[in-house]
């Protein structure tokens, strides 16, 4: 719950802030008043849109919201507003009451409710209220016969998880508000609380009645032997410490910063924090020469879909979407200084309504740092030696869903190069099962879904997608999306060479999946109106990174709402509207929505505003190294600047 007094000191005190330019501060803390029109809802503006609502005869303090965040003005209006001019503040609501879901339009500006319309049959993302469900199981005697059997009573620590059910429920529960519950044992260590499980048993919630509607028993499994803990804490075992290896600006920082507005390098744009995607990077422009070029109006994760691959009753269902049913930014974590980001970072402070639509303070939830790679932005040797070193800007953010640690960092390169990268750390969703290792006899059929990782525990197999949302803007929005096709031409016999590759480019007409294999060619999103010293239409290049697809069947209902994890390309024409990949209500919706259904009416997207939607995926085969800490793992995807410029961008950087 919001904690009203730092909400106020913050206010107070953030006036100041307004106008600083670091480097004199390490930590920025949200302004009071709206700086831009892409700024976040302030604590201010949180509170007004409630009261509005609430004056309004349309809520009362029964009211719940899950969402709550800025309404964004139209883009050519954001594109084209200036410093000192004035602007329109608006918020969405989607508003819980009763049992009821209503979404609402709220000019703040004008202290008005513009739209307000009740929507029939979704369930909106898991409400942090509704997660507590302990009490409510224990409560259930067939909960209570289940765990006496498993050696647990009522005092004992265990810790139960707040689980979507995804899209297939049973028909008797239709229209309620489901939560799936399986417990883990937090006796030894409440840090790696998903480290013990508790197996072969879940209970079924309905969280609106608070009540339980049935228990899932299928047959006590042992305790698993293997217990994670952070053992090593008390223990002489650790390695040798090493000497300090350190990121620092002994100079003060280059990395400016007005409002939410960040300017590094050739590099401006602006970031804020939404409660449901987490970090959001709008009005990306890249300084040519003193002209400030439109590269991309925003970019953000717009969906993730986890997806686990074991048949038992207890597993089926485990598909998350963590962005959509549980909420990146709100579920955003406190940044470690000196280790999750350099101690010389710049930390900043979000404000995020809570449930009931009070603000709330995410402190240090955002960092911001340059660091060196140690390599060349550029080298060569001749009759002289010239080496560029390279240095990047980093904005990162590290959402904490259950088990898993997530960071989304966006990298702005000197090189005009923009890097979107997905880490994953945390702790392996784990099973446990009777085997202790693949000696045992019930081995095979218990390592049938995933590899033993501890004595006793499976960590199942399972994918990670991230469907980000890249809404290029390149020179403007009038743009195009080109594929280079690698081709190979045969030569005639005689010739030295039998074969070569050329490149064929195509033009790509209508929205829709990116029929290409990744890697064979690369898609390029280019302006129409703009053309580089050479006459080529200035562009931005798809550079793909590591990506695996989901390789679920169609007809699987849990892969039908997250179709577009199935491919890594989707371009679709820009809708204001159309932010999640799977739609505004992933939770329990077994409807398709999102990506597929926009791209199913093959708008035009020739000489149009072009959205690019990419999916970084992450095949999770489990492995001992994974336990009990999986060490950070990280993908990404590219996008460089292709004929956007006349020539190298680094040739004005002076080497060392
Ligand atoms: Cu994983």
């Amino acid at each position: 719950m919001a904690d009203m007094n730092a909400v106020k000191k913050m206010v107070g005190v953030s006036l100041m802030a307004l106008c600083l330019i670091l480097p004199q501060i390490a930590r920025l803390q949200p302004t009071a008043e709206p700086f831009h029109p892409m700024d976040g809802l302030t604590a201010v503006e949180i509170e007004a849109a409630v009261s509005i609502l609430r004056e309004s005869g349309r809520t009362s303090d029964r009211a719940r919201f899950p969402t709550l965040t800025l309404l964004e003005n139209e883009k050519a209006e954001v594109w084209s507003w200036r410093e000192g001019m004035p602007f329109t503040r608006r918020a969405f609501a989607i508003v819980m009451e009763d049992g009821q879901v209503f979404e609402a339009e709220i000019n703040l500006t004008d202290s008005a409710v513009e739209s307000w319309q009740q929507v029939e049959g979704v369930q909106p993302r898991v409400l942090l209220e509704e997660t507590a469900v302990n009490d409510l199981l224990w409560a259930d005697s067939r909960w209570q016969e289940a765990m006496s059997a498993r050696g647990y009573d009522p005092n004992a620590p265990i810790f139960c998880t707040p689980l979507t059910p995804g899209p297939v429920l049973p028909a008797e529960f239709a229209g309620r508000r489901i939560l799936y519950s399986s417990c883990f044992d937090i006796a030894d260590d409440e840090l790696m609380a998903f480290g013990l499980p508790i197996e072969g048993l879940m209970g079924i919630i309905d969280v609106g009645n608070q009540e339980v509607l049935d228990v899932i028993d299928l047959g006590v499994v042992p305790r698993a032997t293997d217990r994670p803990s952070l053992e090593y804490e008390h223990s002489s075992r650790y390695r040798p410490s090493m000497k300090p290896v350190i990121i620092d600006t002994p100079e003060g920082s280059n990395i400016s910063i007005k409002g939410s507005t960040v300017s590094w390098d050739n590099w401006h744009f602006h970031i804020r924090t939404d409660q449901r995607v987490g970090p959001v990077v709008s009005l990306v422009t890249y300084d040519d020469q003193g002209e400030r070029r439109p590269v991309a109006y925003q970019i953000s994760v717009s969906e993730m879909f986890v997806p686990y691959m074991d048949p038992a009753a207890t597993w089926s269902w485990k598909a998350y979407m963590d962005v959509g049913e549980y909420g990146f930014g709100l579920l955003s974590s406190v940044l470690q200084r000196g280790s999750d980001c350099p101690a010389s970072a710049l930390y900043l402070d979000q404000v995020l309504p809570d449930d009931s639509g009070s603000p709330f303070v995410l402190e240090d939830s955002v960092c911001i740092f340059e660091r060196p790679l140690g390599s060349p932005l550029w080298r060569h040797v001749g009759e002289t030696i010239a080496s560029v070193p390279a240095v990047e800007l980093v904005v990162r953010m590290a959402p904490v869903v259950g088990n898993y640690d997530y960071m989304v960092d966006y990298v702005f390169s000197k090189a005009g190069d923009l890097d979107i990268r997905a880490g994953a750390a945390g702790i392996d969703a784990v099973k446990a099962v009777a085997a202790q290792s693949l000696a045992d006899l019930s081995a095979e059929e218990d390592t049938a879904h995933g590899n033993m990782i501890g004595n006793g525990l499976v960590g199942i197999n399972h994918d990670h997608f991230f469907s980000f949302r890249v809404d290029l803007d390149v020179d403007g929005i009038e743009n195009r999306a080109v594929y280079d096709n690698v081709v190979t031409e045969q030569l005639s016999k005689g010739d030295t060479r039998r074969s070569i590759w050329r490149v064929e480019e195509e033009l790509i007409p209508e929205e829709g999946v990116l029929q290409k294999q990744m890697g064979s060619g690369y898609l390029r999103i280019v302006s129409n109106t703009k053309t580089n010293k050479l006459g080529y239409q200035t562009g931005y290049q798809l550079y793909p990174g590591h990506n695996s697809m989901s390789v679920l069947s169609e007809d699987d209902a849990l892969q039908e709402r997250a179709a577009w994890s199935a491919k890594p390309v989707w371009l679709t024409r820009y809708d204001s509207k159309e932010l999640y990949a799977s739609g505004e209500y992933p939770n329990q919706n077994a409807d398709v929505d999102g990506l597929e259904q926009w791209a199913a009416d093959e708008d035009s997207i020739e000489n149009e505003d072009i959205v690019l939607w990419y999916t970084v995926g992450f095949r999770h085969i489990t492995r001992a190294e994974d336990w009990p800490g999986m060490p950070t793992l990280w993908h990404s995807f590219r996008l460089r600047p292709f004929n956007f410029l006349d020539a190298s961008p680094v040739m004005d950087v002076v080497p060392e």
